[in-house]
């Protein structure tokens, strides 16, 4: 036996006498599919069907799949336009509501071979799954458990096509990273032409089988929605910011909400923000104005992935059956200002000091500064309060700290402080709660300093911290807003240097477009277009298109309630039409009289903004009369998916009419059994 054999065992034991064992894990611990899902961050949706074709948001599944047929769809473009915006992974609507395939599925006639598009030879979800890997880019479905087409939904046929459905999209395709199941089911469809409404048994799709097949075809596959048996949540709005507080679990037995989770609940469910960069999940027209410019954009992930949820942003694909211009532009935009925040970390490589585990290097404070999210920070057991400073090698400004648990061993602090050292003392410049995957704390005014403190202040168990970043927020023009008061006035405000120019035609302001000074009358309504013009700088525009003002407005009569309250243009002030107590089932309607003729080319109905549901309307039904007397019918139908979504619901006449009343009824109310309105407008025809 040589010496060096002999001696280096005992070396070996030496060395373990200091290597100390990481903490045990707390409570609830995702699974490996869903770490690497929650790295993921930020990707995109694509809601493309008939609904493209028919300008709706849920069709109602009696369709003609020959509709769907876009001019020049190219996968590859698409997933390599949402690469470059810094994406990491697309998921398709393979089914919506309405039940049509995009896919050349077995199960039903309604799908993409019966359509007029390459002659019925094409499967789009084959095309994104194959873009997608050719780009490195992740492909993940969206298949609609509520389906208005099928004949048998609500009853025990259907939920093996959909089981089948999911089998041919899993099986089919190659690698899914997500497969979204939509808790949305408004009752009522076409169902083989029974056109009914159906209502479904609890535990009716039967998840845990679902499951357990996705387990099988996909183990790495992540499963949105799917109630208990799920892996990841809803973030609780469709404008894609979560709560804070935020927790990545849920708990069996006391619940959670997908906001905010439910803190060290039993199991590990992190939530996904999602919203569209339009009001609307598919491609319509009018929308074409209405995209979320890149600092709205920027607001929304602050508020998601900045308080450790994924981000899932809806760019829907228009009938060519690409993106949109503005869409494309918004994107790009927003990328840029990620890029100058995220592009410098000032503390990347910084000194840190603090004590740590077992003096074990393996758990040193200067895990936090390397770059690297799967080291970690840790200390002694029964130290859950830490805290550890950073010095800077000069002194650096900023005003965003990101900071990361390490959430293999589970979600833990609940308090944490930063002080930035100021003269001659630490002054506290930021006190949070949770951090969890990560937290993007942005302090109230910009910092400079050399030494930068975190202390955790509430935490159950040792802390194990895997990231402290510093970054200094983009400085960015921003859309104004435009808001109109009950008199007509139009007021444009926004934060920022320069002029705010505006127009009320239809056109995008520029440097020669009218100077917004002070508030203006805008009685007849329209489309009104303003941003903020610095030198040659041009900032994103705001849009908004107004209804008439109601001043001349008087209420006729009304079924019940004080119909004045959606006339106010006041949102906090609802007609209802339950009294104090009990209800007053639909419909419920109010006749208005507009003072003198007006040729009507649509009308609005705002839903109730305060987070209630009770007696929002999804069906109604809008009448118009020159003389109060006859009426006739200017339109009816579903406000689609207005729960979820309760944004201002726009409805354009087929045709514009001539009318000095109009009556406004509520058919039927998402929840409890009366109707509510914020407001209700028209639409004068220019
Ligand atoms: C909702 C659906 O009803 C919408 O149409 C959309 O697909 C959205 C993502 O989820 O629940």
């Amino acid at each position: 036996m040589s010496f060096l054999s002999r001696v280096l065992p005992a070396l070996a034991l030496m060395a373990s006498a200091w290597a100390a064992s990481p903490p045990a894990p707390f409570g609830a611990v995702p699974a490996g599919r869903q770490v690497e899902w929650q790295r993921m961050e930020y990707y995109a949706f694509v809601h493309f069907g008939l609904n493209t074709w028919t300008d709706r948001e849920w069709g109602y599944g009696d369709e003609d799949p020959k509709l769907f047929n876009p001019s020049s769809f190219d996968a590859r473009v698409i997933v390599r336009q949402f690469k470059e915006a810094g994406m990491t992974g697309v998921v398709l609507t393979a089914k919506h509501h309405d039940g049509f395939c995009l896919w050349p599925t077995k199960t039903t006639d309604r799908n993409i071979s019966k359509s007029a598009w390459q002659g019925g030879k094409g499967d789009l979800v084959r095309d994104f799954a194959q873009a997608c890997k050719a780009e490195g880019m992740k492909f993940g479905v969206y298949v609609s458990p509520w389906d208005r087409s099928q004949p048998e939904y609500g009853r025990e046929g259907y939920v093996k096509v959909f089981h089948e459905q999911i089998r041919e999209v899993l099986g089919n395709y190659g690698p899914v990273f997500e497969i979204w199941f939509d808790g949305a089911n408004g009752g009522d469809g076409w169902y083989g032409g029974a056109k009914e409404t159906r209502k479904i048994p609890p535990n009716y799709y039967d998840f845990p089988k679902i499951v357990e097949m996705v387990r099988r075809l996909q183990p790495q596959c992540v499963v949105w929605g799917g109630g208990e048996s799920g892996d990841a949540r809803w973030g609780g709005s469709e404008q894609g910011h979560v709560g804070y507080p935020h927790w990545a679990t849920l708990d069996s037995k006391r619940g959670g909400s997908g906001a905010i989770g439910f803190a060290h609940g039993d199991r590990w469910v992190p939530a996904e923000g999602d919203t569209s960069i339009r009001h609307g999940w598919f491609w319509h027209q009018r929308e074409d104005s209405q995209v979320k410019s890149p600092d709205k954009l920027l607001q929304v992930w602050f508020d998601c992935v900045g308080r450790g949820a994924n981000l899932i942003l809806n760019v829907p694909p228009n009938r060519t059956g690409q993106l949109s211009a503005p869409d494309i532009a918004s994107l790009n935009g927003f990328r840029e200002l990620r890029e100058i925040m995220l592009s410098k970390d000032f503390a990347r490589g910084a000194k840190a000091a603090a004590s740590f585990r077992g003096s074990d290097a393996k758990f040193a404070p200067g895990n936090l500064t390397d770059g690297n999210i799967d080291s970690y920070w840790t200390v002694d057991d029964g130290n859950n309060a830490p805290s550890v400073e950073i010095r800077f090698a000069a002194p650096a400004t900023f005003d965003v700290i990101r900071l990361r648990e390490q959430i293999r061993l589970g979600q833990r602090v609940e308090g944490f402080a930063l002080d930035a050292w100021q003269g001659d003392d630490w002054k506290e410049i930021h006190k949070g709660s949770t951090i969890g995957n990560q937290v993007l704390a942005r302090l109230s005014s910009s910092c400079t300093t050399d030494r930068l403190r975190l202390r955790i202040t509430a935490s159950p168990a040792v802390p194990c911290i895997s990231e402290l970043a510093v970054f200094r927020a983009p400085v960015m023009m921003v859309a104004p807003s435009i808001t109109r008061d009950a008199a007509g006035k139009l007021s444009i405000s926004v934060q920022g240097a320069g002029t705010i120019r505006y127009t009320t035609d239809g056109s995008d302001p520029s440097a020669a477009s009218t100077e917004y000074r002070e508030p203006v009358v805008f009685p007849s309504g329209g489309t009104v277009k303003a941003r903020i013009v610095a030198g040659d700088k041009l900032g994103p525009i705001a849009t908004r298109a107004l209804g008439m003002v109601k001043t001349g407005w008087k209420v006729v009569s009304a079924t019940a309630g004080d119909a004045r309250n959606a006339m106010d243009e006041n949102p906090k002030t609802l007609w209802q039409t339950h009294p104090t107590s009990g209800e007053l089932p639909p419909p419920q309607g109010f006749v208005i009289d507009l003072g003198a003729e007006v040729r009507i080319a649509g009308f609005s109905y705002l839903p109730r903004q305060d987070g209630i549901a009770h007696g929002m309307t999804d069906r109604y039904r809008f009448e118009v009369s020159r003389d109060g007397q006859t009426w006739s019918l200017a339109a009816e139908g579903e406000f689609s998916n207005i729960k979820a979504n309760p944004i201002e619901q726009i409805v354009p006449l087929q045709a514009p009419v001539s009318a000095r009343y109009f009556r406004f009824t509520g058919l039927h109310a998402v929840e409890k059994n009366h109707v509510t309105a914020a407001e209700v407008g028209v639409i004068a025809a220019p």
